[in-house]
């Protein structure tokens, strides 16, 4: 660290991306799935009669329902067309490479049997872990498994929001040592699970405890080698979080891209650490939601635009799903699941594995790029025909071939300048343009 740093107990513990074989899988398979499953698929954003339009998972909030009130729910869950193999199934033929799953959302409720708390998935009509039913049949398809997990506790009475005496820092203590149980057990029970994504860590109490949440870090670190952990987990010395208080990322990736991205030319600070967005379909749902005209809903097209546009800038996407309570996915996901898929099966070759390309950005789209392989993903043609694409000085664009189709015209129109030919016939979709290229810097 540079002079003028201040020293930290709690800070960052590595400068720059984590070059090791497991960051680069979690990095490379880029396109991922969220999965936000519990309680608050039952009611689907309505209480008592009345429906509400904020996210359905924050139902207990907005209809300002006491816990104990809310964990009744749980006599209710019994997700009789569960299926876990045609989740898994629906997964890959999406093209998704990983599914991150809410063990515990905000509420409470667990997926799996914890021995710390009587608000788990054991505790109610369907019985069996419904966490490890996932963990198992995702894996079998070949998809990771990444643990989303809340430490803000809505059922948990030890829970405080911040510390401001005596008594409440005895109870956050044993809140804490709750915690460390439950992501213990669970590395313990899914040893396969490839990364922890921690949520609700923003109130005072976690800030005012940096300490613990590098403890966290290291601990999952050790029992589970090659773990990835997200930025949003921790808290430095200072309270100050995902960056420390030197501005270094702490975590392996920054995860504070929520339903929003970086600007692709003005943030192009983002390529220089690995970051994963995630984003919902309507306006902001996670969990299961009875109405979706209360916002809008994302095309299909508008999510692998979305994909794109992570991926061009270094980053990975989460697309999410917010299963129905009787187990299966509303016909809307699983038409965008069909979608994506069909294109990612044509396309797929811009997205694993790909990177920015250092390339200036265009009106017509996107550049991804794994090694000397340069993508275009067209998503606006230009009435001209013609693909304006300028190189970095020294780079010669030698060939231009559709991904899975034709080869296109190039011509050099000035230095470090081309137009690409578009298709001779308008696919009407996004398209891909692979660049082969001569790179002499
Ligand atoms: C959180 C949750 O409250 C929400 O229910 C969902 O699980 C989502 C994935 O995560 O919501 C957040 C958390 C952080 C930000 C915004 C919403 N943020 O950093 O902007």
């Amino acid at each position: 660290p540079a002079e003028q740093e201040i020293s930290l107990k709690y800070g960052a513990g590595r400068l720059g991306k984590r070059q090791d074989a497991d960051m680069k899988r979690f990095r490379d398979n880029r396109l991922g799935a969220f999965i936000h499953w519990g309680l608050y698929a039952i009611p689907g954003g309505e209480w008592n009669g009345e429906m509400y339009g904020g996210a359905a998972e924050w139902l207990k909030a907005w209809a300002k329902v006491p816990a104990d009130e809310w964990l009744k729910l749980m006599e209710q869950w019994n997700p009789t067309r569960f299926n876990p193999k045609a989740w898994a199934k629906m997964a890959k033929k999406m093209g998704v490479k990983y599914v991150k799953i809410t063990t515990k959302h905000h509420e409470g409720f667990c997926l799996w049997p914890s021995k710390y708390t009587q608000y788990t998935v054991a505790q109610t009509p369907y019985k069996k872990d419904i966490l490890g039913e996932m963990v198992k049949a995702y894996n079998d398809e070949g998809i990771d498994v990444h643990f989303y997990f809340s430490v803000l506790d809505w059922s948990h009475p030890d829970y405080r929001y911040d510390i401001k005496s005596e008594e409440d820092e005895i109870a956050f203590a044993r809140f804490l040592e709750f915690t460390d149980n439950q992501l213990k057990e669970l590395a313990t029970r899914y040893p396969t699970v490839k990364d922890f994504w921690f949520d609700g860590t923003w109130d005072a109490s976690i800030k005012k405890n940096g300490w613990w949440t590098a403890h966290v870090e290291q601990m999952l670190k050790e029992m589970l080698p090659g773990v990835t952990v997200n930025s949003r987990l921790r808290a430095d010395d200072y309270g100050k979080r995902h960056f420390d208080s030197n501005g270094h990322l702490m975590g392996d990736y920054e995860s504070a891209y929520e339903r929003r991205l970086p600007d692709p030319v003005k943030d192009l600070k983002v390529t220089r650490w690995d970051w994963e967005a995630c984003m919902t379909v309507p306006e902001n749902q996670w969990g299961y939601h009875k109405d979706w005209s209360l916002s809008y809903v994302k095309t299909p097209l508008e999510v692998l635009e979305r994909i794109v546009h992570a991926v061009s800038m270094g980053g990975n996407m989460v697309v999410n799903f917010g299963p129905q309570p009787d187990g299966d996915f509303r016909s809307e996901e699983k038409e965008l699941a069909d979608a994506v898929g069909r294109w990612m099966s044509v396309n797929g070759e811009c997205i694993y594995g790909c990177d920015y390309a250092g390339w200036d950005k265009q009106a017509w789209g996107y550049y991804t790029r794994k090694g000397k392989e340069v993508y275009m993903v067209v998503f606006n043609s230009p009435y001209s025909r013609h693909l304006v694409v300028k190189t970095p000085k020294d780079v010669k664009i030698t060939k231009a071939v559709v991904l899975n189709g034709k080869e296109v015209g190039v011509k050099e129109t000035a230095r470090n300048e081309y137009n690409v030919d578009m298709p001779a016939k308008d696919p009407g979709a996004p398209f891909v343009i692979k660049l082969q290229i001569e790179d002499n810097t």
